[in-house]
């Protein structure tokens, strides 16, 4: 936020889920129409450890960019969000009121706040369902006919819904740049300036050059596979087994590398047919203990009962303390404890 508060005086800001392809491309996409239109934009970063923070800073910078457009890209309303203030104000309110709000997304979740959204005064540009993602949605409004963009945001949404989109390895390895750039940095805005770049270069077709990621960011990706590896020994070490409620649940600690969803997807193959609820806590910046549900049960109702939120069989929460290899087991108890108080 450092970077943006400097920057951010009456001109549009476009805030966008810095944690995945969807965020990212999305970002590129409406980047290249602001640019298309002259209009010079600033541009930031949130990710869900630490969402209410982020708009509380956001709410208070608002007062300084009064009547612009600010977006909003990939970011689910969750109940973090919905009862984040600023001196008392309701964040998105005190958004909505200074700015015109633009919230673009797809998660069940801001389906669910609609009615309370638009009551604030936020324009909502929501669109769910299997063939959706934000990057679709900035190309349907912003975009529609550009072929660079509509492909771009093809590689979204098979990221986001497997089997609708195109290019699933493009995803996959836009997923590992964005999540090495974060494990490995510095500082949280050291992360966000890198990230910045490759949102730029992908908005000038300069990121994916004849199908394949350019050199250097090749490079990353393979850092990242190397990377993993080990993360994927780490989860099969510290994995545990328990019941609740008559679910067999294994549950596991998660490098902060891993992306969040893609993580939990290898983790349920690693232990394939083993549980009926797969649950890894990804640790520290990351803090979300996410699980993917091959029953009944429902694992995004579930998660949003933990003030988190989730999509179909996968949801997550944001864990009350720093989640680390050496306090796994704490936090095992509190997900067994979250389990016993859910009320279907
Ligand atoms: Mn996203």
């Amino acid at each position: 936020m450092g970077v943006l508060k400097q920057k951010m005086i009456n001109r549009p800001i476009v805030i966008s889920h810095g944690e995945d392809p969807d965020g990212i491309i999305s970002m590129a996409l409406l980047m290249r129409h602001l640019r298309s239109c002259n209009v010079s934009a600033s541009f930031g970063f949130g990710r869900y450890s630490n969402i209410s923070e982020t708009f509380i800073g956001l709410a208070k910078l608002s007062e300084n960019c009064l009547g612009e457009d600010f977006y909003v890209l990939d970011l689910g309303i969750n109940g973090h969000l919905l009862s984040a203030k600023d001196s008392g104000e309701n964040v998105i309110k005190k958004l909505a009121h200074n700015t015109n709000l633009h919230w673009v997304d797809h998660h069940d979740t801001t389906k669910g706040a609609q009615p309370h959204l638009e009551e604030m005064g936020v324009d909502l540009m929501l669109a769910t369902g299997i063939n959706q993602c934000s990057s679709r949605i900035v190309y349907a409004n912003f975009l529609n006919g550009d072929a660079y963009c509509d492909w771009l945001s093809k590689i979204a949404l098979e990221h986001d819904n497997p089997g609708n989109g195109i290019h699933p390895e493009l995803g996959n390895d836009l997923q590992k740049i964005i999540s090495l750039n974060y494990y490995g940095a510095k500082s949280v805005a050291s992360a966000d300036f890198n990230l910045l770049r490759l949102v730029n270069n992908l908005s000038f077709e300069r990121a994916i050059i004849k199908g394949k990621f350019n050199r250097g960011l090749q490079r990353l990706i393979d850092k990242y596979d190397e990377l993993e590896k080990s993360a994927l020994n780490t989860i099969y070490g510290t994995a545990q087994l328990f019941e609740s409620n008559d679910l067999k649940i294994i549950f596991a600690y998660g490098n902060p590398l891993l992306p969040q969803k893609d993580g939990l997807r290898k983790m349920a193959k690693m232990f394939s047919g083993q549980a009926d609820i797969y649950c890894l806590a990804l640790g520290n910046p990351v803090n979300n203990v996410m699980m993917l549900s091959e029953c009944d049960f429902d694992a995004s109702h579930f998660s949003q009962s933990c003030g988190g939120g989730g999509r179909a069989n996968i949801g997550g929460y944001i864990n009350p303390a720093p989640i680390t290899v050496d306090n796994i087991d704490e936090v095992a108890e509190g997900l067994k404890d979250n389990l016993a108080n859910y009320v279907a």
